[in-house]
């Protein structure tokens, strides 16, 4: 890269006079030796060198600018294509501070470790430098990171999906501002004169969050939730940290606004697995007439109560990191909306020979396509097995571009959530929705979410598995002290102010192994249920979990559904929740001592009513 930045450079040549940014930056060029440190501006001229390096060593394909302007493709390497939960470790001083759902090592350890694999492994790179912010830059305390990367696919990724660049470094300078230091590197140095491949990385990946630090070394991966470190590292694992030490919640969650025919306007929360649902849900359009839904964000939620003791929620990022298979007009004409403005990286997805984009569950299947692994595929190969994409492919998109963005995205104070919402991917035992007794049971009900695990991580795919409040893979501590904290928020506050929690299933399928609920737009028929119970007026009965719809208190007006199919589907059978209990017991022995007793309290509750 050329471009240098004139403006309030210091003596020691930096855009910055701020020295811990300085010592941060100067001590990870002395241990990786990058030909060259670059500092990001965020500027469109910026954006243009990127890319077009990015064409040059063959990681980006342009989009064809007809179709899908300022838009690329890339092809990951195979061995590096989801997140690695295995390679992931929480650093706390005290190991028991990482909890037993965490790897950990010695932070010390950890850290010799690493310097061995990071010396020198940026030789014959440029290293990058992005000033981030996650969430408001004119926030009350806004929450600023340096990413260092020596991955230019990483640099233009993390402009999409967070607000980076000169605004952001300047504004740490003026606060002399803490910021999380995030380095990174792919971990693939290059001698003189080697060629480049077009996706770097290496076997070895290491995933590392030290939370005392507030710190984040990522080695190996070019992967979304393993390279983008606003993400998952920092914007859950590392602001979960704070957020316990602050009484705040950093979690795993969409945000929507919901507004009625009447012009009642809901803000719904939901933590669902990755790849279970949040993207579709955050941007769905309802089928039942009059009701509307507008996005705040699909993955990552801040949570904070308020002056008036509710629950406010902003979303951290600025762009969607979103599943590409199974995206269509059908299932999420929003998102088609929006990737189709262009501005856009998708990766691991099919290429098709007029330089557009496809992949499974997409319309108009082209008739020849190249795969993400390079082979030729045609919708024969397809009958054979043959994917154009891999099942964790993605697009990264700027959240601006979303028509359906509610304004109060741009608010910093965020929205008062009405209603929470915990789900997962369970084929049985689980009814469509039901609403928990209190906040206490709300927590149980979280702590107790079970799913089936998906391609997002690298691993097997379909094994149920306990996912607390979906964030396994997120919590930065110990996971027992987390559901204590979650217990202490409704403890601490006034619980009539915070939201309602209530638990959803859209992944219940029948004897014949298809869906028992048609899902996408139809879910809206579940969120105008619930928002219906928090203002008192939708029926439900009462069973041993929770509040479950009768079947007439659930709008099926239009849908071609039978009234034993909508039993089914709102089932809640006696003998598949008590299947449950032993695992939920073992589930929470992991914990021990650590392990709220008023969590204990709930599953016996839940014991006694089952066998009432
Ligand atoms: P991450 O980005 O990994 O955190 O995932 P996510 O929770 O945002 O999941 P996303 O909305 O991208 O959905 C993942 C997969 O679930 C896609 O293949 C969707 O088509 C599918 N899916 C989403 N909503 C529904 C639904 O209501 N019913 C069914 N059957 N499938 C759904
Ligand atoms: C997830 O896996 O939950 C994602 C994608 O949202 S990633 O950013 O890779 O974590
Ligand atoms: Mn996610």
């Amino acid at each position: 890269m050329t471009a240098t930045q004139e403006s309030s450079t210091s003596a020691t040549g930096h855009p910055t006079t701020h020295q811990g940014i300085i010592d941060f930056v100067e001590g990870v060029a002395a241990m990786t030796t990058p030909d060259r440190v670059y500092w990001c501006t965020g500027s469109d001229e910026e954006w243009t060198e990127l890319t077009a390096a990015l064409e040059s060593t063959g990681t980006f394909t342009r989009l064809n600018p007809d179709i899908k302007p300022n838009s690329f493709h890339a092809a990951s390497d195979p061995i590096d294509v989801a997140r690695v939960e295995d390679r992931t470790y929480i650093c706390s001083v005290d190991e028991k501070d990482c909890g037993p759902t965490n790897n950990w090592m010695d932070p010390e350890e950890m850290k010799e470790r690493m310097r061995g694999l990071y010396a020198g492994c940026m030789k014959g790179r440029t290293m990058y430098v992005i000033p981030f912010v996650m969430g408001h830059l004119d926030a009350e305390k806004p929450m600023f990171g340096i990413e260092v990367t020596d991955s230019a696919y990483v640099t233009a990724s993390m402009r999409v999906m967070a607000r980076m660049g000169s605004n952001v470094l300047e504004r740490m300078t003026e606060l002399d501002a803490d910021f999380v230091p995030a380095l990174h590197s792919v971990g693939h140095p290059l001698e003189p004169g080697e060629a480049d491949v077009a996706w770097p990385c290496n076997d070895t990946k290491y995933i590392v969050q030290f939370p005392e630090e507030r710190a984040i070394w990522s080695f190996g991966s070019g992967y979304g939730g393993n390279a983008l470190l606003g993400k998952k590292c920092y914007a859950l694992r590392i602001a979960s940290v704070m957020a316990r030490d602050e009484g705040w919640l950093a979690e795993h969650m969409l945000i929507l606004k919901l507004t009625s025919p009447q012009g009642v306007t809901k803000y719904v929360a939901a933590a669902f697995p990755s790849a279970c649902g949040k993207t579709n849900l955050a941007m769905l359009e309802p089928t039942i007439p009059g009701w509307k839904v507008e996005t705040l964000g699909d993955d990552i939620a801040w949570m904070r109560v308020g002056d008036d003791g509710r629950l406010w929620a902003v979303n951290p990022e600025y762009g969607f990191f979103g599943v590409a298979p199974g995206t269509n007009e059908h299932t999420n004409p929003n998102a088609m909306k929006t990737i189709n403005k262009g501005n856009s990286v998708f990766t691991n997805v099919g290429l098709t020979e007029d330089g557009d984009i496809w992949w499974e569950g997409l319309e108009n299947p082209p008739a020849r396509a190249t795969t993400w692994k390079g082979e030729e595929w045609t919708p024969e190969k397809a009958e054979e097995g043959l994917l154009t994409s891999h099942p964790n492919s993605r697009y990264c998109t700027p959240i601006k571009q979303c028509d359906i963005l509610a304004d109060e995205y741009d608010d910093p104070r965020g929205v008062p959530i009405d209603a929470i919402l915990f789900g997962g991917r369970r084929k049985t035992t689980v009814p469509l929705v039901f609403e928990a007794r209190d906040w206490t049971h709300g927590t149980f009900l979280g702590a107790t979410l079970s799913s089936e695990t998906t391609a997002a991580a690298v691993g097997q795919v379909g094994l149920v598995r306990r996912d607390p409040m979906a964030m396994l893979p997120f919590i930065g501590y110990n996971a027992g002290n987390y559901f204590d904290h979650w217990i202490s928020m409704g403890k601490d506050h006034d619980a009539a102010k915070l939201p309602k929690i209530f638990y959803v299933n859209w992944f219940r399928r029948d004897e014949d192994g298809g869906f028992l609920w048609p899902g996408f737009g139809e879910n809206s028929r579940v969120l105008k249920w619930v928002v219906e119970r928090i203002d008192g007026q939708a029926a439900a009965v009462e069973t041993a979990i929770g509040h479950v719809p009768t079947p007439e208190s659930l709008d099926t007006d239009g849908l071609d559904m039978t009234e034993e199919h909508l039993r089914d589907v709102l089932a809640v059978d006696p003998a598949e929740w008590r299947a449950e209990l032993p695992e939920i017991q073992e589930w929470f022995e992991k914990f021990g001592d650590d392990l709220p007793t008023v969590l204990w309290t709930e599953l016996d509750g839940l014991r006694a009513r089952l066998d009432a």
